[in-house]
């Protein structure tokens, strides 16, 4: 067994058995050794920005992570965007780096880089693998360290690809099972939730909420009469019919601040103590009110079940009823085509089971309220702020969940930064429908130039064409089909809902280019 052999294996041995690739030279041994070691799903990307985005995506869905193969710094630092949104999602990816021989670096060879600093930044955990007998160990420390919240990075030299690994590769990698929160600080949490203040719980952050958590949180919050929230993007989020009745906090600070206005109490699972997306002159940072005290009951990596069990004992919350939306499917939308009367339509249309990916930046915001009470569906949100999630996302949670019918949410201008996911859906025939909200803006950015007071609000031409993404107008539809992808166009919303009904009707990928206007019309 040579190095990549054994690497692979050991990979398999642990479940992990997706890898999205894009290789070159020095990951040839990696890539012939797909041919000899079975049960790795490879997925070739054309772009490194999918290569992570996919591996995100997957990982949220599979809860366990995928694999990525890149090829040196600049692959590397292709995917970094992605592996930054993964990291600030508390994603598990194991990330293998191919590098030149280690006997060839010293001679700067055009491909030769700073591979371990380039990883730093967006890795959990750094490490360059220094021979072929190393390198089934080094794997299994990163798939441990991965775990299910964190980033691992593994540099493979060509030649510990290519060497002999007498060792051969190593047993399935036992992850440490999430520690228990402390029962004083459960105590603590019961003592701040009965102390007759306004409590708010809010969980999410990295942590999924998914039906049964959903339920338990729900509970609780009724037994103290507490408000259950969301952060503004967690992770991944189980709503629709029978799903918790869970409010989401708004994006945009001034909101958020009002919302949060009268909170004395907020209750920490998961989601971290709400701050503004960005700064902006005289608007504060942190947006919970001052003198609203903040108590961490569970980070990501503890064990969320547990802490949730153990209030609901404390609080004998378990003989609430959790509260629930009913099915309460919106009509079919006729007339002008919008973010609002496209956002009937999927929630009319939404099949059961479906997994939302949510990009539409402005157009999302219609969206998610519509299908509140729509069939019973998983949301994943846009964790780190960098746009070109969203597609390559898609590709991650159809590997994952093929029987489950994904819908990419993605505005046209976050589209174009990993719009070669497309390929990949039509290569691996994945039942992925992209609505593309098509409204030939940079809406949002169009928005926070006037919130961040730039130039008195107002854009100065050159400023305005910097936000406008019309000229010349994109053709996705054509865009789609060059990548093997069907789609069509939809101008108004009778159309957009005969197109999305026929896509949720039929498999493999599709795409709508849903002309809609921006905000600013
Ligand atoms: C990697 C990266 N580059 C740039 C940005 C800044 N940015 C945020 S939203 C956005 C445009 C989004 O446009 P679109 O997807 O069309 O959505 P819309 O705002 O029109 O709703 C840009 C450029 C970013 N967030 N991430």
């Amino acid at each position: 067994m040579n190095g990549a052999e054994s690497l692979l294996t050991t990979l398999t041995n642990s479940g992990i058995e997706v890898c999205f690739t894009n290789p070159g030279t020095s990951e040839m041994h990696f890539v012939a050794a797909l041919d000899e070691v079975e049960g790795m799903r490879c997925v070739l990307c054309l772009f490194e920005g999918v290569i992570s985005g996919a591996a995100d995506g997957y990982a949220r869905m599979a809860r366990k992570p995928a694999s990525t193969l890149l090829h040196l710094g600049p692959g590397l630092g292709n995917a970094l965007a992605n592996v930054h949104n993964a990291k600030k999602g508390c994603v598990p990816m194991v990330n293998i780096v191919g590098d030149h021989a280690t006997y060839h670096l010293e001679y700067d060879a055009p491909l030769t880089s700073d591979i371990e600093g380039i990883a730093g930044p967006v890795s959990h955990w750094v490490h360059t693998s220094s021979a072929p007998e190393h390198i089934a160990r080094d794997a299994a420390e990163a798939i441990r360290q991965a775990g299910t919240h964190r980033i691992a990075t593994l540099m493979l030299p060509a030649d510990v690809s290519w060497g002999e690994n007498p060792a051969g590769a190593e047993p399935a990698v036992s992850t440490p099972a999430p520690q228990s929160v402390p029962a004083q600080r459960v105590a603590e949490a019961v003592a701040r939730l009965r102390s007759g203040s306004n409590c708010m719980i809010m969980i999410g952050g990295g942590t999924e909420v998914s039906l049964e958590r959903g339920h338990k949180a729900s509970q609780i919050a009724q037994a103290c009469d507490a408000q259950l929230c969301t952060d503004v993007f967690p992770t991944r989020v189980a709503r629709g019919a029978g799903t918790a009745v869970i409010e989401r906090l708004p994006y945009l600070a001034e909101m958020a601040l009002d919302r949060l206005k009268d909170v004395e109490q907020m209750i920490l699972i998961g989601a971290k103590a709400p701050v503004s997306f960005f700064a902006y002159p005289n608007v504060m940072s942190a947006i919970s009110p001052a003198g609203c005290e903040h108590f961490v009951l569970a980070q990501n990596e503890e064990d969320i079940d547990q802490a949730l069990g153990a209030l609901i004992e404390a609080l004998g919350a378990g003989v609430n009823t959790p509260q629930v939306h009913e099915l309460d499917v919106c009509d079919v939308p006729t007339g002008s085509l919008d973010a609002n009367t496209a956002a009937m339509a999927i929630a009319h249309y939404l099949p059961d089971d479906a997994v939302i990916v949510d990009e539409a930046i402005t157009s999302g915001i219609a969206v998610a309220p519509m299908t509140a009470t729509a069939r019973r569906h998983d949301w994943l949100n846009q964790t780190g702020g960098s746009i070109g999630w969203g597609l390559s996302a898609g590709v991650g949670a159809a590997i994952a969940c093929p029987e489950r019918k994904v819908i990419c949410l993605e505005g046209d201008g976050s589209a174009m930064y990993t719009i070669q996911s497309l390929w990949t859906m039509a290569r691996e025939e994945l039942d992925v429908t992209v609505v593309i909200f098509n409204n030939r803006k940079y809406s949002i950015p169009e928005l926070e130039f006037a919130r961040t007071g730039a130039r008195g609000g107002i854009p100065g031409p050159n400023a305005a064409s910097m936000l406008d993404i019309g000229k010349p107008d994109m053709d996705f539809v054509a865009m789609a089909q060059g990548m093997g992808v069907s789609a069509t166009r939809a101008t108004t919303a009778e159309e957009f809902a005969a197109q999305f009904k026929e896509a949720m009707q039929s498999r493999g990928p599709r795409l709508i280019d849903a002309h809609v206007p921006s905000l600013s019309g």
